[in-house]
């Protein structure tokens, strides 16, 4: 790993959001290629800082200066993470399910569907089901796209699709949703159209979705 990744990594875990804006930009002028910053640098970082939490090493403080510190470090690679000059193939709205506040991987999956020329609707975090469906209704979405990274809060996107069929907008629409705890076998339970495991998929998925039928 070049020295300024492991900087990346290393002011992820400590929460400094300085050493890793710099880092990032230092990984980028040495050709470090941007989805190796992202993924060896900081989605790793994250993961360990999980595995702290759950060893009873780090509390909830340390998270969310670590959250921040990825936050600020996305800032700078999210110009590296775009696709140029692509026709949009569409219409996304995006959020985090009720009573979550996690957030980072949603605006990945946000930035990485943006660079890739979709339009985006983010919702922000603790989007109720009522909120989606309103946001589909005005803005006329082909996507719903839903991240949750708590298994108390997994439920709610079951409760949002309920809602979807309720309003009447279930087929004016594909859902596609992620986050850690969620898998193919979940998204088939609770009938989604799409599940992916992380942003660079998300994106294969939305397009896969879109795409006519033969
Ligand atoms: Co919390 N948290 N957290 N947290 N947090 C987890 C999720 C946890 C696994 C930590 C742990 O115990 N190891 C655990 C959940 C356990 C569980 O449910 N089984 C947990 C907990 C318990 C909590 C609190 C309850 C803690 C407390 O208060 N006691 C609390 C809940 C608050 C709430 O939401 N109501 C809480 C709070 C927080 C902070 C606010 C401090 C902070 C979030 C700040 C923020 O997001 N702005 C935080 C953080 C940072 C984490 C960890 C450490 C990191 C999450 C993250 O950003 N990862 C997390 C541990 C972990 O995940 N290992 C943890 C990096 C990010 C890029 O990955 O979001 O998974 P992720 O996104 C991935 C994929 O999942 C996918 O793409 C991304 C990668 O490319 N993806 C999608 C995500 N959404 C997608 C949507 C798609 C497709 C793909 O399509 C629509």
């Amino acid at each position: 790993m070049s020295t300024a990744l492991e900087k990346v990594y290393e002011g992820i875990l400590d929460g400094n959001a300085k050493l890793v804006v710099e880092n990032v930009s230092v990984a980028l002028s040495e050709d470090v290629a941007p989805a190796a910053i992202l993924n060896e640098g900081m989605i790793a970082a994250m993961g360990e800082v999980g595995q702290l939490f759950e060893d009873g090493e780090y509390f909830v403080p340390e998270m969310l200066i670590a959250a921040r510190a990825m936050q600020k470090g996305l800032e700078v690679l999210k110009p590296y993470l775009t696709e140029d000059d692509v026709q949009s193939p569409g219409k996304v709205v995006i959020g985090t399910v009720k009573g979550d506040l996690h957030d980072i991987g949603k605006n990945l999956v946000a930035m990485m569907l943006e660079g890739a020329a979709f339009e985006v609707i983010d919702l922000g975090t603790d989007v109720s089901p009522e909120k989606y469906v309103a946001a589909i209704k005005e803005s006329g979405a082909q996507i719903v796209a839903m991240s949750a990274l708590l298994t108390t809060t997994m439920p709610n996107m079951k409760t949002t699709i309920d809602a979807l069929v309720e309003a009447g907008v279930r087929d004016q629409v594909k859902v596609m949703i992620g986050g850690a705890p969620i898998t193919q076998a979940y998204a088939d339970q609770i009938g989604a159209d799409g599940y992916s495991e992380d942003a660079s998929r998300a994106v294969a998925k939305a397009k896969a979705l879109l795409a006519p039928k033969h």
